[in-house]
């Protein structure tokens, strides 16, 4: 029972399907906005309970860290095994090196300002394989080499422009983003989320950006493992393959956001030193695991990423770490599942996923209206993080209070909260491309 499926609607004209299905999304969201967030969690600032952070420069075995050096061969490397063991699992091994294909070029996308690419990236290395299929945009009327953002979207590249020659997926999506139950998308969607990715603008600013729909890798639900890159790897498409350790979707994301890097470095417009790495809500917290493994991402975007995110799991605000696995069972690994009810027990917290960043510039952001992903833990985990980028001498750190809506602090360290609800907006682009301007453009980028 899904709005967006109106079989129907494939005898109409699509400016006929596109605001029906507008309509049902402005509906729905106006629907959970009148809601509010969830009943029965905490809202309240009065009753979060008092709570004690792993502290980012004690090791396990008491030493302390002093130096940057402490950090990366120590610290860093076992806080990364905790992540993976306990919070987002393994990937497994992959000998294979993904194939490019690029299926598509357009030398005069957007009015000529652009160079459109689409490229097949077949990830195992075969044809025939699973495939990620990328949506590139390189302004034309600048440098030789461009830096770029890459971030995951939600309803397939097609949904995320109103471009006109952005291919239609043929990979599944999720049963929300396609028509009737086959979990194939149609034109109906096109340029239905193009507001969270204004292509234009990031273009005007001399930045490439380059996308790709997260169900390529694994469909959003309990069971798209079945026929995403966890089951073709683990061999199977039955049963419970998976080990308490081995990875969840998030992993199997971030992952392919590896994959689309891999390309990246391959083409000859991008600067593969300036990547910055973003994404949305669960896409978010994707972005900060693809960015805390990959040290290849010189900058790391997390936008209203929220518990299992940006947000410290302590903190008793929004949503838990037992709803999310109950709601989410297959974004997080079998690990996880241990600490719902029992954060204190993590042996990390968000500031230590964003720690694991440095000493590359991170920005977090939260909306004011979005309180299910705890805007003020969000803020708490970032300053979190500052011992460990201080190990490096990196400054520029955001006030001690939280700004006030509409604020942007910080310089190495980003973080502003925008008003109005769980969202990407202009707003919000705006203030990464400022980010981006002072810390990836012309620079090479900070590294370990
Ligand atoms: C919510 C989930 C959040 C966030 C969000 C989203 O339902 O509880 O953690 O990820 O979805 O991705 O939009």
């Amino acid at each position: 029972g899904s709005v967006y499926s109106h079989p129907r609607m494939n005898t109409k004209p699509m400016w006929f399907g596109i605001s029906v299905v507008a309509v049902g999304l402005v509906l729905g969201m106006a629907a959970r906005a009148a809601a509010g967030p969830p009943a029965g969690f905490n809202y309240d600032e009065a009753k979060v309970r008092p709570y004690v952070l792993p502290d980012p420069l004690t090791c396990l075995d008491g030493t302390k860290v002093k130096k940057s050096s402490t950090w990366a061969k120590k610290r860093r490397p076992e806080v990364l095994e905790l992540f993976t063991t306990e919070v987002f699992g393994r990937p497994p091994e992959v000998r294979a090196r993904p194939v490019f294909q690029v299926v598509e070029t357009d030398q005069s996308a957007l009015n000529g300002k652009a160079t459109r690419k689409q490229i097949a990236i077949w990830l195992l290395g075969t044809n025939g394989g699973p495939r990620l299929d990328l949506l590139l945009y390189i302004p034309n009327h600048a440098g030789p080499r461009v830096p770029a953002f890459l971030g995951l979207n939600f309803g397939g590249n097609h949904a995320a422009t109103t471009d006109p020659a952005v291919l239609i997926t043929t990979n599944r999506v999720a049963t929300k983003y396609a028509t009737g139950a086959t979990n194939r998308a149609t034109g109906e969607l096109r340029g239905m989320q193009a507001s969270r990715w204004p292509i234009d603008l990031i273009v005007s600013n001399g930045y490439a950006v380059a996308t790709a729909c997260y169900g390529d890798l694994e469909v959003d639900s309990a069971e798209g493992w079945k026929t995403g890159i966890r089951g073709v790897l683990a061999g199977t498409q039955s049963g419970n393959p998976f080990k308490p350790d081995d990875w969840g979707a998030i992993s199997a994301w971030a992952w392919g956001l590896s994959r689309a890097m891999d390309y990246l470095q391959t083409d000859p417009r991008i600067n593969p030193r300036q990547v910055a790495v973003i994404g949305h809500s669960r896409l978010g917290k994707t972005a900060l695991w693809a960015g805390a493994r990959d040290q290849r991402f010189a900058v790391v975007i997390s936008n209203n990423s929220g518990e299992g995110g940006a947000a410290l799991a302590r903190r008793n605000f929004g949503e838990t770490t037992a709803r999310i696995n109950q709601n989410f069972p297959h974004w997080f690994c079998g690990n996880y599942k241990k600490y719902g009810g029992k954060e204190d027990a993590l042996p990390v917290d968000a500031h230590l996923l964003i720690a694991l960043c440095a000493p590359r510039p991170v920005y977090v952001a939260s909306a004011q209206d979005d309180s299910w992903a705890d805007p003020r833990g969000e803020f708490l985990a970032l300053k979190g993080a500052e011992p460990v980028y201080r190990l490096y001498g990196v400054t520029g750190f955001p006030p001690d209070d939280m700004p006030p809506a509409n604020t942007p602090v910080g310089d190495a360290l980003g973080y502003h909260i925008r008003d109005g609800g769980h969202g990407i907006t202009a707003y919000d682009w705006a203030q990464y491309l400022r980010f981006a301007d002072r810390n990836l453009k012309g620079t090479s980028s900070r590294r370990q």
